[in-house]
């Protein structure tokens, strides 16, 4: 049996130019587009840390006493300070795609999926989506206000909040435009910039039905929430209070162990589990307790779905069951037949995944994948599953069902239902073909 070998993409793998040569042919509208993406970006390619640094001698080697310099000398002193990764570890990184956005103030980075293992992201990797740019907000200055339909309209400052009882769970969060650019036909390469626009952490804060009480809110008659940010970009959402009473909405100030990065909010943002990332308003200064939804800006003019028949559906907020598998995924190349350990992650707005199946035909015979505990509500789970490349073209799927018993749906089935001018909540099943050569690319079947 073959030791599972990868190549991951290497660190130029998508240049500037490279991306925006990618969208600009997928906006043409060509579908054969990604070859040319992949035949540039191959010329880019480097030998891969580990097999460059692999200097073990073979058996018999008369050289097999020559122990490596890290195994008879002095290593560094303690590190101290904020830790960071190994030097090797550098092409690990989330990249912004150039023709997805004008400015940089208004855009996205991608987590890179295919790199990651388990199912927390680091908060260094964790995806980005600013509408005006991020801040890094004084704490000691920050307030945090409650006020609409309750008794005494309350101000609460960091230390206020701090002092609270607290809770800390696992959810993902995952931007509705994530996969959108897939809607109409292949777009992007690799699984970073199909699926990187989802995350998953640790977050820690006050359940906002906790402050909602303290400032003597009316719970029969308030019936929706308005949560607003203290950017520029007066990011505005209404939360329906039947989550909010769940317990679920939190207040959050800690990610991962730590406080918040700026980047997700620092040092405030709500925590919506389930709903798509744009209602977790990050640097959150308010929330207002009212009877209607608020139908803002966030609600009406942006974060609608266009359905075939030309209507524009409104307040879709929750992320249906999906999954992806990101090894192998596009962008990588197999280097051999043999043993392999695919893995992906699947996820649901609507409670736990209950089931994966993984196709190596392109979804003739389906197998059940072990699901990798912890398996958590709203929260992403890590599944596997062995297979063996004969060497011929494969294509990779997987199919995630979720505890209500929804099934992720196909290209197919979700375009006669969606159409294919959407950008939001586009769950499709993801396919990855695997050449005889090896590469992996982004394709659509059924
Ligand atoms: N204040 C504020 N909150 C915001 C946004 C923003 O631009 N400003 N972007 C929203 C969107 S569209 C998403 S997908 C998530 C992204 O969160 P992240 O940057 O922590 O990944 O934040 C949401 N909250
Ligand atoms: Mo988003």
């Amino acid at each position: 049996m073959n030791a599972p070998r990868l190549r991951p993409a290497p660190e130029n793998f998508l240049d500037r130019d490279g991306v925006a040569q990618v969208f600009a042919q997928a906006r043409s509208g060509r579908r054969d587009f990604i070859r040319g993406a992949f035949a540039a970006a191959a010329a880019g390619l480097a030998l891969p840390a580990a097999q460059a640094q692999n200097t073990a001698p073979a058996d018999g080697d008369p050289n097999i006493l020559n122990l490596p310099e890290h195994s008879k000398s002095l290593g560094q002193p303690i590190a101290m300070g904020y830790g960071k990764p190994s030097k090797y570890e550098a092409n690990v990184q989330r990249r912004r795609s150039p023709g997805l956005t004008q400015t940089t103030q208004a855009s996205v980075s991608f987590a890179p999926l295919q790199s990651l293992f388990g199912i927390v992201t680091p908060s260094g990797l964790h995806f980005e989506r600013h509408h005006q740019g991020w801040w890094d907000i004084d704490p000691s200055k920050h307030r945090f206000m409650v006020n609409g339909m309750v008794k005494t309209p309350k101000v609460f400052t960091m230390d206020e909040l701090m002092r609270l009882p607290s809770v800390s769970r696992f959810h993902f969060i995952e931007c509705g435009a994530n996969t959108g650019m897939e809607w109409g036909n292949v777009a992007v390469p690799t699984c970073q910039y199909t699926h990187g626009m989802l995350s998953c952490s640790e977050f820690t804060g006050v359940p906002l039905i906790t402050l909602l009480e303290m400032a003597g809110a009316d719970l029969t008659k308030g019936k929706f929430v308005l949560a607003e940010g203290g950017d520029g970009s007066s990011m505005t959402r209404t939360i329906p209070m039947s989550l909010v009473r769940s317990g679920e909405v939190l207040v959050a100030y800690g990610q991962n162990g730590e406080m918040l990065r700026p980047e997700n909010g620092y040092p405030l943002r709500l925590v919506v589990p389930g709903v798509q990332g744009v209602s977790w308003v990050k640097y959150l200064r308010r929330v207002e307790l009212g009877d209607q939804p608020y139908a803002t800006k966030d609600e009406t003019i942006h974060y609608v779905d266009l359905m075939p028949d030309g209507q524009h559906r409104q307040y879709t907020s929750t992320q249906e069951c999906k999954s992806v598998v990101t090894t192998p995924s596009g962008g990588q190349t197999l280097l051999d037949k043999g043993f392999y350990n695919v893995t992906g992650l699947a996820w649901s707005g609507r409670g736990k995944v209950k089931r994966v199946d993984v196709s190596a035909d392109g979804g003739r015979n389906w197998r059940t994948a072990r699901l990798e505990s912890p398996v958590l509500s709203k929260c992403l789970t890590r599944f596997s599953i062995d297979w063996v490349w004969d060497g011929k073209p494969a294509i990779i799927q997987s199919r995630a069902t979720d505890e209500t018993g929804y099934v992720q749906p196909g290209y197919r089935q979700l375009r006669a239902v969606r159409g294919t001018r959407s950008i939001y909540h586009n769950n499709s099943i993801q396919s990855w073909l695997v050449e005889q050569s090896g590469e992996v690319k982004n394709v659509q079947v059924g």
